[in-house]
């Protein structure tokens, strides 16, 4: 079994329990002109996390773990926005509003789409969520179940707010979540560092905390 090096403790990867989780690196996030922007956020404090999330990426899909992406958004209709989420943010602009990607965190427009880099392949479950949890009405807990997933090695965007968001519903339902830090990104550095130190304080009271290397090291070592 890899033991992979992590904070508080070592990290016991079993790749056959095991998935990769990628959260919502959609344009909307990580490119001008969609959501993330029109929230007042620099969207290139992103891009770091493309680069080894690739690799991560790859390395997984060489392994042949489970590998699942999920997407933040909202039916055309916005039927499934909540008036407390829309009224959030920008009023200037807001979801559901035309942005230079399509109207903005709305399913099927270019800017809902995971980014170019890092795009599905045919097979990899993408999860279609309108929170910012990946569990809360979707349907990944019974996917992650039906395949006998019960570790998820977890990046994408945003720190602080889907990802922890995710994690702590993964933690609730029995998953052991290994949060990969260089390829997880905030717009914020600060929530960046304690969004992190959220996850691994208290013994790892929502999962461990790592980096992408040893983890690209072990999957390749095992798939030799
Ligand atoms: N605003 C922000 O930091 N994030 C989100 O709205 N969604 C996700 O984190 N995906």
């Amino acid at each position: 079994m890899p033991i992979i090096e992590a904070e508080p403790y070592d990290f016991r990867l079993r790749p056959s329990a095991a998935a990769l989780m990628i959260i919502d690196m959609q344009r909307d996030f990580l490119e001008p002109g969609g959501f993330g922007e029109s929230l007042g956020n620099d969207v290139g404090l992103l891009r770091r996390t493309i680069a080894p999330t690739r690799r991560m990426l790859a390395a997984a899909r060489r392994a042949g773990l489970m590998v699942i992406h999920t997407r933040e958004g909202h039916r055309a209709d916005l039927a499934d926005l909540a008036p407390a989420k829309k009224a959030r943010g920008n009023p200037s602009l807001a979801i559901g509003d035309e942005g230079t990607m399509g109207r903005l965190l709305v399913r099927g427009e270019p800017g809902h789409d995971i980014i170019p880099e890092l795009y599905p392949a045919p097979g990899e479950p993408v999860i279609d969520k309108p929170g910012k949890g990946a569990f809360y009405a979707t349907d990944l807990e019974a996917i992650l179940k039906h395949r006998g997933i019960e570790q998820l090695i977890v990046c994408g965007v945003t720190t602080e707010v889907c990802v922890n968001t995710s994690v702590r519903e993964a933690n609730d339902r029995g998953f052991d979540c290994l949060i990969l830090e260089d390829c997880v990104g905030s717009y914020f550095p600060e929530f960046q560092d304690f969004g992190l130190r959220m996850i691994k304080a208290q013994g790892g009271i929502f999962g461990w905390v790592g980096r992408s290397e040893p983890v690209v090291a072990a999957l390749d070592a095992g798939s030799r």
